[in-house]
């Protein structure tokens, strides 16, 4: 199946436990054909074209930019079939999806079994961090997706040659991928076996009978899987984090990580103009040298294309506006050209969509309408196309951090921004993070949901270990970077007008990267340090050219002690159940309790005017 060509390149590896997987999965899958690809810019091309080809990616007007969809039920990470693969007498905790070891291997073993008849297989090689680099993990992607490999090549950095220096080693992830059998509009027809199967014992997935980019992409989601538990092993974090640098006065840069839960702004905080990303996905953060340093584990963006538009998201707009390699998904397509909710133009009544031929009007199974575009349809691109790519992003020792931020999405409790009053506090205010639900995942929308870190769908160790790890990261650091909380969705009395415009996020970052290094003064509050009016006001000013009133602050920073007390309550429910839980994460939310309850008592009010709070001393 291989030929002369690939079996060279294979060689050239000289891998034992990369043979034997591409081996056992020709057989167990049996393509028609193996293509191996290398790192050349020829194979990379063979890639290209082999997604047009096979239909799999349709070609647009713009040069270089292409459509895929994935099928009309497949357009998001299948939470309920991902699983891990638990051995036998282990536990992860009730909120950590798993079936049991050996049952689900044979199951989706099964599914995988012809799964690639007629179909060809690629086998590709790639690095999740930059190469060189004390980051750097090889892994080893087999696919019969064209889409996939494709996708991948935007995504992450090569690693063919990286796989040559492992010498024989085995450190390394490896992801199994079939779309499964396919109908007539190349989309998985087997949904109903749709799995995605992690077995953390070998570094390996199992992926089958589905297409979209969270369920198949092995380096995104899938290997983020492996890398926390590896993490947590070796003593450094693997997050769901994007990596940013704030550009302060003069020409100091300073870099950011934040967790955000999907469609919370975490996208378009990497994005905030005038700053430069790094990364906007995930990211690996380890203590060198006594300073946190952290890489962006990827190289390209798989973001969502909602609301793209020239006023909310200028950039991005603009790389997809120009001619370059980049993919499409899950969006509405009439004459050649791409279309999307929230594109800021007028969209045509009919074209081709997630659903095929698409009409306005047109409806489901249940008689619910069809968007055009689907909510979580997506771009693919490379960061280094973005204006603002930091120059640092293939940088193998990563950037330091000096702010870790975490944002949720909360009508009517946190602040737009609050810096925590110590590292396990920030480790609190982070495993407290909730949202409400989105398009994103599978299932109903606008819930609220408990969202530790923005990883609860990644965590691959008890929550309670996971959290302590953040602790004692913290510990091993005589500075750890300060931690802040963000909410971007405060509505007037929790569900009227949202209180802020999309922008004003630039005015919480660069408080942010002021008070880190110490341009700022701040009022403590029983949930956090919090911005002086006058600052807010001057940086609304100088950034925005808005004018920034008290009563938007007041309204803004109040507050709100009866919702905070409430959130500590449901955090005690959250977690009762959980194990390895450390005692510091409760002495954390008694203490936030205690004060607020204090504060409560001293003003009589439950709602309290951040003008009654004092400067941290
Ligand atoms: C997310 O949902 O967090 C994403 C997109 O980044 S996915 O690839 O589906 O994970
Ligand atoms: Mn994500």
């Amino acid at each position: 199946m291989l030929g002369d060509k690939n079996q060279k390149k294979l060689d050239a590896i000289n891998n034992p436990k990369v043979e034997k997987i591409v081996r056992e999965t020709a057989e167990r899958c049996n393509p028609d054909k193996i293509t191996v690809i290398t790192d050349s810019e020829e194979d990379l091309a063979y890639v290209r074209k082999a997604s047009i080809e096979k239909g799999e990616e349709q070609q647009l007007k713009k040069k270089g930019h292409t459509v895929h969809w994935d099928g009309f039920h497949d357009q998001a990470r299948d939470k309920e079939n991902t699983k891990y693969l638990l051995p036998e007498g282990e536990e992860m905790g009730e909120r950590i999806n798993s079936i049991e070891r050996q049952q689900g291997l044979e199951e989706v073993l099964e599914y995988l079994e012809g799964a690639m008849e007629g179909k060809e297989m690629f086998v590709r090689f790639f690095s999740l961090g930059p190469t060189d680099s004390v980051f750097t993990i090889p892994a080893l992607q087999i696919t019969d997706s064209a889409y996939v490999a494709h996708s991948e090549d935007l995504l992450y950095r090569a690693g063919y040659e990286e796989f040559k220096k492992l010498d024989s080693g085995d450190d390394f992830f490896h992801f199994i991928h079939s779309a499964g059998e396919l109908d007539e509009n190349n989309n998985s027809k087997h949904i109903d076996k749709r799995r995605v199967y992690i077995d953390l014992e070998e570094g390996r997935v199992f992926s089958t009978n589905t297409q979209y980019g969270g369920n198949t992409i092995g380096l995104k989601k899938l290997a983020f899987r492996h890398a926390i538990k590896k993490a947590m092993q070796e003593g450094w974090l693997a997050e769901h984090m994007f990596v940013m640098g704030a550009n302060g006065p003069g020409d100091r840069r300073t870099y950011f990580t934040g967790a955000f839960p999907s469609a919370c702004g975490k996208t378009s905080t990497a994005m905030i103009p005038d700053q430069t990303v790094v990364g906007d996905d995930i990211a690996y953060l380890r203590n060198i040298d006594d300073t946190v340093r952290a890489v962006n584990v990827e190289s390209g963006i798989f973001g969502i294309i909602r609301d793209v538009n020239p006023d909310d998201d200028p950039l991005i707009y603009k790389v997809l506006n120009t001619p370059r390699e980049m993919i499409f998904s899950n969006i509405l397509v009439n004459d050649g050209r791409p279309y999307w909710l929230g594109m800021g133009e007028e969209i045509p009544e009919e074209g081709r969509n997630h659903s095929g031929q698409w009409h306005k009007g047109k409806t489901d199974e249940q008689g619910n309408e069809i968007t055009p575009s689907h909510k979580n349809a997506r771009y693919t691109i490379r960061i280094s196309d973005l204006e603002n790519a930091d120059p640092k992003i293939h940088d193998p020792e990563g950037v330091p951090v000096d702010g870790i931020v975490y944002g949720g999405r909360d009508s009517d409790t946190s602040m737009p921004v609050a810096e925590a009053l110590s590292w396990d506090h920030g480790v609190m205010t982070g495993a407290c993070l909730e949202s409400e639900t989105t398009a994103a995942t599978l299932g109903e929308a606008g819930v609220r949901n408990h969202n530790p870190m923005a990883n609860i769908d990644f965590v691959s160790v008890p929550l309670g270990r996971y959290i302590q790890r953040h602790l004692e990261f913290g510990d091993s650091l005589s500075e750890p970077p300060t931690i802040y909380g963000v909410n971007y969705f405060l509505r007037a009395n929790g569900d009227g007008d949202y209180l802020n415009d999309i922008l004003d996020k630039k005015v919480w970052l660069l408080w942010m990267e002021g008070r880190v290094n110490g341009d700022f003064e701040a009022l403590q509050t029983p949930v956090g340090n919090i911005p002086l009016y006058q600052d807010l006001a001057e940086l609304f000013e100088q950034q925005l050219e808005k004018s920034y009133s008290r009563d938007e602050y007041e309204e803004q920073f109040a507050l709100r002690v009866d919702k905070y007390l409430a959130k500590v309550e449901r955090m005690r429910e959250a977690f009762a159940g959980e194990q390895e839980m450390p005692e510091r994460f409760f002495e954390q939310l008694d203490g936030q309790e205690q004060r607020l309850q204090a504060e409560k008592d001293k003003h009589h009010s439950s709602i309290i005017s951040p003008f009654q709070f004092k400067p941290v001393p």
